[in-house]
This record gives C-alpha cells, structure tokens and sequence, in this order.
C-alpha cells in the first residue's frame, strides 16, 4: 500500500488520491444515489435541523432524530437505501481491505454548512477503521483527541483527498470549520461532498 501524503493526530490523509476523471463519475454516482434516496437535514437531540444535509448507501443508513443517532435500513420515505458505488467500494478495497463497508454516508455541505467536534460511535465495533472521501469546495477539517478538550489540529482537506480514520484515531474528536467557498469546480452550483464509509454490525 502507498504511503500516506500527511498524518494528522493519528488519520491518515491521501491528497488527490482520485483525479479530476474519478471525482466527475464519482459525483455522477452520487447524483444517483440522491435520486434514488434523497438528501434531508437530520435532527440533532435538541431538534434542530444539521446544517449538513445527508443521504446513504449500504445495507445502514446515517438517521438522527430527537431519539437520538443510529443507523437504519431504509431511507426515512421508506425506500431501500441505494447499493453502495462500485467505484467507492474499490477505494475501500484499495486502503482499508478485510470486511466490506456496509453504510457509505453522503454528507452535502452547502457554503454555510459546518460539523460540529464530534465523535463516531454509533457503530458496533470500532475495530473497523472509517474511510472518508472529499469531493468539491475545501474543507477545514480539526481532529483532536480521545477527550473533548484535547489539543486539536486542523488541515484543509481538498476535492479527490481520502482519509483513513483507523487505530487510536478511530474514537477521536473530528469536524468540520468551515468551507472556502468556489475553491473547487467539480460541482456545478459549488458546496462539498463527503462520503463516509463504515462497517456498521
Ligand atoms: C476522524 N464527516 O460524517 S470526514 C461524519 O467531512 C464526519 O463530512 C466529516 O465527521 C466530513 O461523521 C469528516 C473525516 C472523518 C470521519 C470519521 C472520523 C474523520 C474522522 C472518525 C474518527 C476521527
Ligand atoms: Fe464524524
């Protein structure tokens, strides 16, 4: 396996893992997924809607509500999630191997959209490592530690980076600062893309 471009707290970051080629079908999957099974802002416990709008592929999808976080079978219309992309199951293939991802997260951030510091926790066995895959505007993206007030560290994760959040780094703090808005051509109308890639059960 190659060599990772930067670590950071322990993720490892591949810049332009994908070419301008990948990252253009990658989105034309992705406009199918959405299609298929459409974005919607999930609630966080308080009841407000995420400024992050999200859809799923896999066996699970992503859902929160004022119940709480966890994973789903279907979309909340009721419809099968879509099966995850061919092309994102290879890049799977490629830096993580061993049991296939059963929930690829789509997360759309519009200009304004941020994610908060948070940990992913809501997945069985946090043995699997999470794989992420930036598509569009920049991203300034902080990881700290294992506790809220650990020292974090932030870089801008770019269209076609991928990153391997496995180890020690699995549980750690993360989000994301903010976007640099038209920074990126790869979307008509701008706003970044996030594809997430989890072993659930
Ligand atoms: C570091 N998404 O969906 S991906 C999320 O860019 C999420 O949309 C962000 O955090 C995004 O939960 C960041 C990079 C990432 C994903 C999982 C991690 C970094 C991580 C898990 C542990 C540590
Ligand atoms: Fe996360």
């Amino acid at each position: 396996m190659t060599e990772p471009t930067l670590t950071l707290n322990g993720v490892s970051i591949w810049k332009g893992w994908l070419n301008r080629a990948d990252q253009e079908a990658l989105v034309a999957d992705l406009r199918a997924v959405a299609s298929a099974a459409p974005l919607f802002s999930p609630l966080t416990g308080a009841g407000r809607p995420m400024s992050v709008r999200m859809t799923s592929a896999g066996r699970f999808g992503w859902y929160s509500d004022r119940s709480g976080y966890r994973y789903i079978d279907r979309h909340p219309s009721g419809v099968a999630w879509p099966p995850i992309p061919k092309a994102v199951l290879m890049i799977w293939d490629s830096l993580c191997g061993g049991r296939p991802p059963d929930c690829c997260l789509v997360n759309f951030y519009d200009p304004q959209a941020r994610m908060g510091l948070h940990q992913d926790r809501d997945e069985a066995d946090f043995a699997h490592p999470v794989l992420s895959i930036s598509l569009g505007d920049d991203a300034l993206f902080r990881v700290g530690g294992l506790a809220r007030t650990d020292p974090t560290r932030s870089v801008w994760l770019q269209s076609g980076d991928v990153a391997v959040l496995g180890g020690a780094a699995r549980l750690a703090f993360h989000g994301i600062d903010r976007l640099r808005p038209n920074s990126s051509t790869l979307l008509g109308s701008g706003g970044r893309i996030n594809l997430t890639l989890r072993v659930v059960t």
